[in-house]
């Protein structure tokens, strides 16, 4: 077991303050009570020491030791090896969480994604490509509401899957594409009231002040 290292950016604009994916990572670590510590990386100079650690030139990425790894949900993967508050130990449970943090990247973000880019393009909500995207969305979410109406977590105690997940969909709610799903909404509030969520919201939020 090595030092823990999250790597995020120096400076980011604005708009993401608040959701630079480094907060899953710190929100796991505060949920798991294990101690780190956060470097920093420029932003607008990417250097080639930057892509060897993240080959898409992004953050974040974490070091354990002598090993860095990259991509939130392998970097979550990794540290619920770590702790039972994060990944169940029962066999049973752990696949159950394991396949709710690929629904939250592969089914949910896959499509919470292209909504955001074409939202931030400014693009006419009239053209067939948005209403698509726009449909892609809903149906992802309509499919949630009724599991997210009848637990507290996605797979029995809270783990990593509900990181993932309630970062995805804080992200849907903060552009107000929650409307009309009350269930992920009270989700997505449960998830962040707690008080990990809370450190490492303030603690990312405290970086970007300082280097605004
Ligand atoms: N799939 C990656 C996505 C990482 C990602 O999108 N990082 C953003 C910050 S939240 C980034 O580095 N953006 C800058 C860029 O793409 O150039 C993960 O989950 O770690």
């Amino acid at each position: 077991m090595g030092e823990l290292v999250i790597t995020t950016f120096d400076w980011v604009p604005e708009l993401p303050r608040g959701y630079v994916r480094d907060i899953r990572i710190r929100w796991a670590l505060e949920e798991a009570g294990l101690p780190y510590r956060v470097e920093t990386v420029p932003f607008r100079e990417r250097s080639a020491e930057h892509f060897a650690h993240q080959p898409f030139g992004q953050v974040p990425w974490l070091t354990d030791g002598d090993l860095s790894i990259f991509e939130s949900g392998a970097i979550l993967l990794h540290l619920g090896n770590r702790s039972d508050a994060l990944l169940p130990s029962d066999p049973r449970r752990r696949s159950e969480a394991i396949q709710w943090v690929f629904a939250a990247l592969n089914s949910v973000e896959m499509a919470s994604l292209p909504w955001f880019i074409l939202l931030l393009s400014g693009e006419s909500r009239d053209t067939s490509a948005w209403k698509r995207i726009d449909r892609f969305l809903e149906s992802r979410l309509q499919h949630l509401e009724p599991v997210l109406a009848e637990r507290e977590w996605l797979a029995g105690s809270f783990s990593i899957a509900d990181i993932l997940m309630a970062d995805v969909l804080r992200l849907v709610d903060r552009f107000e594409r929650l409307e009309g799903h009350p269930a992920c909404k009270r989700y997505v509030a449960r998830a962040t009231a707690r008080p990990a969520f809370a450190k490492a919201y303030a603690d990312q939020m405290a970086l970007y002040a300082t280097t605004a």
